[in-house]
């Protein structure tokens, strides 16, 4: 297989801050319970072209939080697995369809076309419930499998596209990887939340309280009232950025002997809502890259700096006014070309406006958020270099150990000697850590971060060091 094994210890811490460990525990005994074929139907083209048809409906944060807080009523829970089954068999399309429209020869990659068979393998299990309406428990726990199905068939999707397309670098080029790997993930960031949205709060709900019963008060670091499914409403950044710091360093010094540390300046109460894997897996790939460009440049005494700031209310307030309620409604009712051409004033390209629109959405219904700069002294990213650090397969670090990092063998020693730093990657889906070094952290974690209005700006120093901006918006107001 091509994962590469992180060691035990913080695999687990990893995961510790991904969600509350109640949802953790009973997934894992569902999972064990739950553990049977699941009904499908053969998907047909016919079937592809008339999902893919239908207009792609908008993730809103309203759309996460509209059915309220944890526990669920069975009939909110009803509602919830409901509108997950209507958007879903669309975006499933749209994937297939997009993976069809690659060079022949790319999507003949073997890695791309287990891609290709994964998303058809999870609209099989959908199809059977095209013309359902989910109203009886029963249907609730065998629509919660197809969920928990769908989330583990993809679990791997990076670092499977990662070979694919390192396998097939001569027919595409890294541009045309980036603006396929830019929509697909993005696409795949929605997808996935929605599955695991249904999935958290089917085991945070009423009817299947039974499950929880004997886990509720063990993790007094996650009170699980402060979770709606996934999104955490009282999220601290400075408590993730301290768990991603003690697992980048604790991997830099395994390794290399040496240990950068952070210094947190700013504000570390600060609180706002948002999900937790999101701000993990970047806040891991930005440290990564600090820590990484520290080291190599033998700048380990001076310490990582790391700031917080909330951003001001005033500011949010005429961002949001700058977008119209023309905008706004357009963008409720699923109209997104017409919001995202009114908003950017551009007349987009299918692809490029459901990116945009991916963007601005999230803007009408945002709330406060942060500011958060990694200050590092590592040398900062050359002229050269900087035109690069967007694209899904830039990396200044070697092929060789690419390579090898992909195939799951231990990776050969580098000149630098940063092999291993570039094996660790946040949880970001993956799970595994195969896709560090392949130079998918900044796109991806960018990827991430714009997910609800958000970015990432990349400041370099060149030879002096970087600072990197994260902005991020609170999801949405809830109560
Ligand atoms: P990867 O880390 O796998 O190479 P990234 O997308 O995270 O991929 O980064 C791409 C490249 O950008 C890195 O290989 C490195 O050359 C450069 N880079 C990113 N962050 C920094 C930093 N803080 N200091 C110096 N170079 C950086
Ligand atoms: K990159
Ligand atoms: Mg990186």
């Amino acid at each position: 297989m091509i994962q590469v094994q992180r060691p035990l210890i913080i695999q687990s811490q990893l995961i510790r801050l991904c969600c509350p460990l109640e949802t953790r525990l009973k997934h894992a005994s569902f999972r064990q319970r739950h553990h049977r074929r699941l009904h499908t139907k053969t998907v047909t083209d016919d079937d592809i072209a008339r999902l893919a048809a239908r207009p792609l409906h908008p993730l809103t944060l309203a759309d996460l939080i509209k059915n309220g807080r944890p526990p669920l009523s069975a009939s909110a829970l009803y509602n919830s697995a409901n509108f997950t089954l209507s958007i879903l068999p669309a975006r499933l399309a749209h994937r297939i369809q997009s993976l069809r429209n690659l060079p022949f020869i790319v999507v003949s990659n073997p890695h791309i076309h287990k891609i290709h068979n994964n998303y058809l393998h999870s609209l099989s299990t959908l199809l059977p419930w095209a013309e359902k309406e989910i109203k009886t428990l029963e249907d609730e726990v065998k629509f919660t499998e197809v969920m928990a199905d769908l989330v583990q068939t993809h679990a791997n999707t990076i670092s499977i596209l990662a070979r694919g397309f390192l396998e097939a670098r001569k027919y595409i080029s890294p541009k045309e990887v980036t603006r396929f790997l830019d929509e697909h993930l993005r696409a795949r960031i929605g997808t996935r939340l929605i599955a695991e949205q249904h999935i958290a709060l089917h085991f945070s709900s009423q009817p299947h309280q039974e499950l929880s019963s004997s886990s509720s008060s063990e993790d007094p670091s996650h009170p699980s009232s402060s979770y709606i499914g996934v999104i955490d409403t009282n999220l601290r950044p400075a408590s993730i950025i301290q768990h991603c710091e003690s697992v980048v360093s604790e991997i830099c010094e395994l390794k290399y002997g040496v240990r950068p540390h952070i210094v947190l300046t700013g504000e570390p109460d600060y609180t706002f809502a948002h999900v937790p894997v999101h701000l993990e897996y970047i806040l891991t790939e930005l440290l990564k890259n600090a820590f990484r460009a520290t080291v190599e440049s033998g700048m380990e005494r001076e310490p990582i700096e790391v700031t917080i700031a909330p951003l001001p209310e005033d500011l949010l307030c005429e961002d949001n006014e700058s977008m119209s309620d023309e905008v706004i409604s357009n963008i409720d009712q699923g109209n997104l070309d017409v919001a995202s051409k009114s908003f950017t004033g551009q007349d987009a390209s299918d692809t490029a406006s459901a990116v945009a629109s991916e963007m601005i959405r999230p803007l009408a219904r945002s709330t406060p958020g942060v500011t958060i700069r990694i200050r590092d002294r590592g040398g900062g990213i050359s002229p050269e270099n900087y035109a690069h650090i967007w694209d899904y397969s830039f990396t200044t670090f070697n092929e060789e150990q690419v390579s090898s990092t992909l195939s799951g063998g231990s990776p050969s020693k580098s000149s630098s000697g940063m092999d291993g730093l570039n094996a660790i990657s946040g949880p970001g889906g993956d799970g595994a850590n195969s896709l560090a070094g392949l130079g998918y952290g900044l796109p991806l974690g960018r990827a991430y971060a714009e997910y609800f209005g958000g970015g990432i700006a990349v400041q370099s120093m060149w030879g002096w060091g970087t600072d990197v901006y994260l902005s991020l918006r609170g999801v949405g107001k809830v109560d």
